[in-house]
């Protein structure tokens, strides 16, 4: 039986590609009975029917699935943010980093429109915290043409999501990557709208024979679901390093007695910005908690 990637879901059809070629398959109706539905991203084995017809028979193993948006077997989830333009918003980048890390996909972030800064020494500052912990961080202007060969090899044979507020740059920078796409992303999310259709819609776009790309508008719903208060500070790679000292092993950081984050916090040598936001998302966790058993 043939195996094959599925790159597209819509309207209850699975857009299956072998090489060069894509069938448009259904599922078998065992999925539905078990529960299971097919992703973009999965691999599967399927019956052809006819020459471009054909019915996925099973789903391989994945290694990762996102709920939003839905699509499995992600390599790595590629964080887009502007410098200027809008202005780096580093509230965001923690929420998306933890979002990410609860995933447990690889987060690289990219700084787009490199070319409007007037003090890259103000920037450096802002994302030393990130350097500091492991994140990968790459600066590029679509516009100069500054950076993208780095960037391109971030892709190479890899599934990526492309994640990223409206108006960073994220349709730019494919483009500048990839003239040849010459990027049928923008006009599909501008014929569906940011509706709940968008959502559902998600596709991998092949930027070369083994790479794939989704620039997807799912992770504009940003909220934490059914996160634990408990569990959020693994999420911050940081504190959770740091948390292995705190004296209770439950210590949520916040007022406890002997915590080995707030003492680093004191120490400078834990960002501030960054405990401050692990705050902010606690308390929200907290709230959306209650509001679940009241
Ligand atoms: N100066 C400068 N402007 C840029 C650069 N890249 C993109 N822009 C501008 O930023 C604006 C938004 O760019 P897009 O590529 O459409 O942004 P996007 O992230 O795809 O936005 P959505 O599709 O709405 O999510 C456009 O006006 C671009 O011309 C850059 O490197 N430098
Ligand atoms: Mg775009
Ligand atoms: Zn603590």
């Amino acid at each position: 039986m043939p195996e094959g990637m599925i790159v597209k879901a819509l309207a209850g059809f699975y857009y299956v590609l072998v090489g060069d070629r894509l069938y448009q398959c259904r599922a078998r109706g065992i999925f539905k009975k078990r529960g299971v539905s097919p992703l973009v991203g999965d691999r599967v084995l399927f019956t052809p029917v006819g020459g471009q017809e054909g019915v996925v028979e099973e789903i391989l193993p994945r290694s990762v699935e996102l709920v939003r948006p839905p699509i499995a077997n992600v390599d790595r989830a590629v964080l887009v943010f502007s410098v200027k333009e809008p202005d780096l918003n580093r509230r965001l980048l923690d929420r998306m980093l933890v979002l990410i890390e609860k995933a447990g996909i690889e987060p690289v972030l990219v700084l787009t429109k490199i070319d409007l800064l007037e003090q890259p020494d103000l920037l450096d500052a802002e994302i030393a915290p990130y350097s500091a912990i492991g994140y990968p961080v790459y600066r590029v202007s679509a516009k100069q043409g500054v950076g993208l060969e780095e960037v391109r090899s971030l892709f190479v044979g890899k599934i990526s999501v492309l994640a990223g507020q409206s108006g960073v740059g994220k349709s730019s920078l494919l483009n500048a990557l990839y003239p040849s796409l010459n990027l049928k992303m923008g006009e599909v999310s501008h014929k569906l709208g940011r509706g709940r259709h968008t959502t559902r819609h998600v596709e991998l776009i092949p930027v070369d024979s083994s790479s794939f790309i989704a620039d997807t508008p799912g992770f504009s719903q940003l909220d934490f679901g059914e996160l634990e208060p408990a569990e959020l500070d693994q999420y911050f790679r940081e504190i959770a390093c740091l948390s292995q000292d705190c004296y209770y092993r439950e210590c949520e950081h916040e007022s406890e007695h002997d915590c080995a984050v707030r003492k680093a916090l004191a120490e400078g040598k834990l960002d501030e910005i960054r405990y401050r936001h692990y705050l902010e998302f606690l308390w929200e966790v907290r709230k959306t908690k209650e509001g679940r058993y009241s």
